[in-house]
């Protein structure tokens, strides 16, 4: 029976995911959700700690403390945890914990007879750890840039520009706001590796996946990158693990496991890695050209590349995959059913209805264009939000529907251009996937089949399905990528919908002119400010 475990130590919950790979199914799950559960006592509202002026942190001991209410959950509902071959896991992107002299040894010792909490209380370097919705550090941003040789060198070297989100800012803040607090840490984790030392029982390193978060990681040799190190903050090198590929267990579960859930002695933890590398997994995207969408309340594109490419004009993130051999693109399109919703509501109609919409207006809409900016957007970025028309009458609900979806899938394609990627397929995932009609849309816009995709967690199938595939390579059976994740990433029977040939010319055109109509009015706002 071979049973992995996934874990996904999100902003608001820790997840947990058992699959069964003989039967290729998901055959438990569980969730421990942070306000819920420790809202009163570690003050969390939403997962975090928002202290105001842009610093949002969170409670690392909070998250030790789910870990065992998770893992008594799956224990108590009969989920043989023995029978477990191996547990990798996902930890959102960017946020850092920092440890002082004492975790080595307190994670080395623990006793199965008492709760982690209690054990490792006295870890913490810092009390609370920064993650990615702070925005506090700006300053520090521009200085490591500087520090480097500016933001264009910053972003050759380590694949992304400083953003406030990144790790290597947050920790330049703590060395300039904190420096004895700083000179106490002995060992900066990111919220992935400090899960996964909580199951070695020892400081485990931190994944190229997450690495590539950090604006420290040379993003070619999946290696800390000296001289942005050397732009963060003093000795900082002796404060990170090396990078360890994420393909190579770090070694047996603690013994603690063992006493307290039944967990087999040789359990294997695998490097857990960052939350979108993880769910480029889980989406199945190991193969260059696999193009993955989101579409939720932001639309976000996943993409599997096969170089290291950037977008200097900051139109996404550039990670390793943790497939050790690829790169993944993240591309977030801030107006996404917030803009579909928008146009949905002012006319009044159901879903249905813009979907019936959409089906009975005719490709290219004969001119009409939108650019659909009802809030600001991330990519392309603009400032201001703003809904721009052209040869579209503001009353007209059908027009109105078909350009506001034909302009969410011109700009996907205009703005992944970067990825250097001839996207050969698009799996669409969330609410608004289920709606044919989009769909055919974006298959006629990227001239590729489209697929609807049925995802719970991507981020912690793709965690299992890394743990699977370790634990296959320690026992000298290395399982190929593609055939790890195939199982487990199937499209929806019956869902893929095929590029209609006859509209490839009128899209290419459609581009061209949505290009140049985006184009102007971003100078257009630009000579304004
Ligand atoms: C990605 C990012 C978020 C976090 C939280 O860069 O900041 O997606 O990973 O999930």
């Amino acid at each position: 029976m071979g049973r992995y475990l996934g874990i996904d130590a999100s902003t608001q919950s820790l997840t947990a995911m058992v699959i069964d790979t003989d039967d290729e199914a998901i055959v438990a799950d569980a969730s421990v959700n942070f306000d819920a559960h420790f809202g009163s006592r570690y003050g969390v509202s939403n997962g975090v700690l928002d202290m105001g002026g842009g610093v949002v942190h969170s409670a690392p001991l909070m998250w030790v403390e789910a870990l065992d209410l998770l893992l008594s959950r799956l224990r108590d509902e009969g989920v043989e945890l023995g029978a477990i071959r191996a547990v990798a896991g996902s930890g959102q992107q960017h946020g850092t914990v920092y440890l002082g002299d004492s975790a080595p040894a307190a994670l080395a010792s623990l006793s199965g007879d008492q709760p982690l909490v209690g054990q490792l209380e006295r870890i913490l370097a810092r009390p609370t750890a920064p993650v990615w919705m702070d925005t506090s550090t700006s300053e520090q941003c521009r200085q490591i840039e500087a520090a480097v040789g500016g933001r264009q060198r910053l972003l050759e070297l380590t694949g992304n520009t400083a953003f406030e989100r990144f790790s290597g800012p947050q920790i330049r803040k703590f060395y300039q706001t904190e420096p004895e607090a700083y000179a106490r840490t002995r060992h900066i984790c990111l919220v992935s590796s400090f899960m996964a030392s909580l199951f070695a029982g020892k400081v485990v390193s931190v994944d190229p996946g997450d690495g590539s978060g950090t604006n420290l990681m040379d993003i070619r040799q999946r290696a800390w990158s000296p001289a942005a190190l050397a732009a963060t903050a003093p000795d900082l090198q002796a404060r990170l693990a090396p990078i360890i590929p994420a393909t190579q267990a770090a070694g047996p579960v603690s013994p603690y496991y063992v006493q307290r859930y039944g967990f087999a002695a040789d359990c294997l933890v695998v490097p857990f890695s960052g939350d979108n590398p993880c769910s480029l997994i889980g989406l199945g995207l190991v193969r260059p050209g696999q193009v993955a969408l989101s579409l939720g309340t932001s639309d976000t594109l996943f993409a599997c590349m096969d170089a290291p490419r950037y977008s200097a004009a900051g139109e996404g993130a550039l990670f390793a995959s943790p497939d050790d051999v690829h790169y993944m693109a993240l591309i977030c399109f801030l107006n996404g059913s917030l803009a579909r919703e928008a146009v949905r509501q002012r006319f009044g109609m159901s879903w249905a209805e813009f979907g019936a919409a959409l089906a009975a207006t005719p490709p290219g809409n004969g001119g009409a264009l939108m650019l659909p900016y009802f809030a600001p957007e991330i990519v392309p970025h603009v400032a201001r939000a703003g809904v721009a028309r052209r040869n579209l009458a503001e009353d007209d609900g059908p027009a109105n529907v078909r350009a506001v979806v034909e302009a969410q899938a011109l700009s996907s394609r205009l703005h992944s251009r970067w990825m250097g990627v001839e996207v050969a397929s698009l799996s669409v995932t969330g609410g608004a996937s289920a709606n044919a009609p989009i769909l055919q849309v974006y298959a006629d816009v990227h001239g590729c089949p489209v697929h609807r995709f049925a995802t719970t967690d991507a981020a912690a199938l793709g965690a299992a399905l890394r743990a699977w595939h370790a634990e296959r390579a320690a026992r000298g059976q290395p399982l190929a990528w593609a055939a790890a994740v195939e199982p487990f990433t199937r499209p929806v029977a019956d869902s893929t919908i095929q590029p209609r040939s006859q509209h490839a010319a009128l899209y290419s055109r459609l581009l061209q002119e949505y290009a140049e109509f985006e184009r102007r009015h971003l100078d257009s706002q630009a000579r304004e400010t």
